[in-house]
């Protein structure tokens, strides 16, 4: 399975009010293409979605954040997880999308392969953590996702996934607009 097919697979769980935080790349073009909008789509601006929908969470205690990060996005922004571990914010969860690259640039490898997310998030303070390797599995468990979605904790959902080979369009909107519109709904 590839990263495309679990963010439509997500869609089937979400009730458009949550409150959606994707990061730059390929990610936020499938976020802008695949889940209701307007959301927060990063870009240019690596390593920030986790810290970014952190604050969401705080300022927006009602509302569900959920961040979804390819891997080297997450790896860049690590140092704002052991705060999301000591902020203990229920209303966030994190959704890492670890094709083992850079995917957007041109399939770099990133250090993925030599880690443990489960461990690793968890000696961050982070209690619920779940993985799934959909590069060995064939299909998703659906328990998962509605999990992830829907058991008020914080949450980090770690999906290891082949590289995508489908290439969507930038997303037509300036970052500015990006703001407006995500203030606006
Ligand atoms: C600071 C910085 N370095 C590099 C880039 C170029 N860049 C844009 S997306 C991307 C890859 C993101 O990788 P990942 O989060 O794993 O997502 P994927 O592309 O695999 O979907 C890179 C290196 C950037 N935008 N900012």
């Amino acid at each position: 399975m590839k990263g495309a097919e679990v963010i439509q697979k997500l869609n089937e769980y979400l009730t458009g009010e949550e409150l959606i935080v994707s990061s730059n790349g390929n990610v936020s073009r499938q976020a802008y293409n695949f889940l209701p909008q307007p959301q927060v789509y990063l870009r240019g601006s690596m390593g920030l979605p986790v810290s970014i929908g952190l604050g969401l969470a705080i300022s927006q205690p009602k509302k569900k954040v959920i961040v979804i990060t390819g891997d080297g996005n997450f790896l860049m922004g690590l140092s704002s997880v052991t705060t999301v571990g000591f902020a203990k914010q229920n209303n966030l969860r994190i959704l890492i999308i670890d094709n083992e690259s850079y995917a957007t640039t041109g399939c770099q490898e990133t250090v993925s392969s030599a880690l443990n997310y489960g461990e690793m998030v968890k000696g961050m303070g982070i209690e619920s953590v779940m993985s799934i390797d959909l590069t060995k599995e064939k299909e998703m468990t659906s328990d998962l996702l509605d999990q992830f979605v829907n058991k008020e904790e914080l949450q980090v959902l770690h999906i290891r996934v082949e590289i995508d080979d489908i290439n969507l369009e930038n997303i037509p909107w300036h970052p500015i607009e990006i703001k407006e519109n995500f203030q606006n709904r």
